[in-house]
Order: structure tokens, then sequence, then C-alpha cells
């Protein structure tokens, strides 16, 4: 059994997407453990994306996740962080495979400068436990 942490990300939440998204994590047979829907700071935001605060997007990263209200949540269940990054699809849309969640609801590489991709995956045991930390504030 193993946890990993997702959000929906504002475009997700604004298109309507927020139960087509959680239908896919429930019907995959993972066990949602938090939900939250929360507005994101900038400083949380540097925290949760340390490793692309001195990319020149970043900023636009900035604008587009504190855009509107994000859902944030923790599921489990097998390999739970490779399952979902496989279930999101890649970065980019472009190159993201239909049956994808980023290749069935997105399809501009970009808008406004950053990648609009409707969904986050932690992408290590480490990212995880330190996202689920980050915006839970404890262990989930
Ligand atoms: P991931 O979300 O697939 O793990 P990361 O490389 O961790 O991808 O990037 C985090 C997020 O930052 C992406 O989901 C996307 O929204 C945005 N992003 C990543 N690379 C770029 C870029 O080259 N230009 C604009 N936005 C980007
Ligand atoms: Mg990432």
């Amino acid at each position: 059994m193993e946890k990993t942490f997702f959000i929906i990300k504002p475009d997700g939440v604004q298109r309507g997407l927020v139960g087509e998204v959680l239908h896919r994590i429930e019907v995959r047979g993972f066990k949602l453990e938090a939900l939250d829907m929360r507005m994101v700071t900038p400083e949380l935001l540097s925290q949760h994306y340390e490793a692309l605060v001195d990319r020149p997007f970043f900023p636009k990263i900035v604008d587009y996740m504190t855009s509107g209200p994000v859902i944030i949540g923790v599921f489990s269940g097998n390999e739970a962080i490779a399952s979902w990054r496989k279930m999101m699809g890649a970065t980019n849309p472009l190159e993201a495979l239909p049956g994808t969640i980023r290749g069935d609801f997105a399809q501009a590489p970009s808008e406004n400068g950053a990648t609009f991709n409707i969904v986050h995956g932690s992408d290590s045991k480490e990212s995880a436990q330190r996202e689920m930390l980050l915006w839970f504030g404890k262990e989930v």
C-alpha cells in the first residue's frame, strides 16, 4: 500500500472536471484518504514547486495556480504514485496519450506561459510524504 498526493488544478475545477477526476481515482480502485478545496498562496507554491522556482516560467505557474480554488487530496493503493502519474499522462498535454486525464481533457501546450494540465501528482515516495505534510500540515 502506498499513498500519493494530488491536486485538481484551477483549470480542472473551473471546467467542472472535479467529479470526473475523482471518479477515475475511485473506479481504478484507489481509496480516498483526504480531500479539501482551497485557494493557494504564492508562498506555498514556492515550497511545493521548490525545484521550479528559478525557472523563467515560474511566475506564470503562480498566476495559473492562484487563478481559482484547487482541490487537494491523498489516496492510497498499490503503487499509487506511479499509477497516478500514468493516469495523469505527460506534463505537456500535446504529448499526453488519449485515455490519460491530460490526454483526454487538455490540449494546449501552454496558456499564458504556463502549461495548463488539470492535475498534479507526486513523483516519488519522498515528494508524496513532503507534499502531504506541506499541504495538510500533518500525516494523512
Ligand atoms: P508534472 O506536473 O508533470 O510533474 P513538472 O515538471 O513537475 O511536471 O512541472 C510542474 C508544473 O509546472 C507542470 O504540471 C506545468 O503546469 C508547469 N510546467 C512545467 N514545465 C513547464 C514549462 O516548460 N512551461 C510552462 N509551464 C511548465
Ligand atoms: Mg512534478
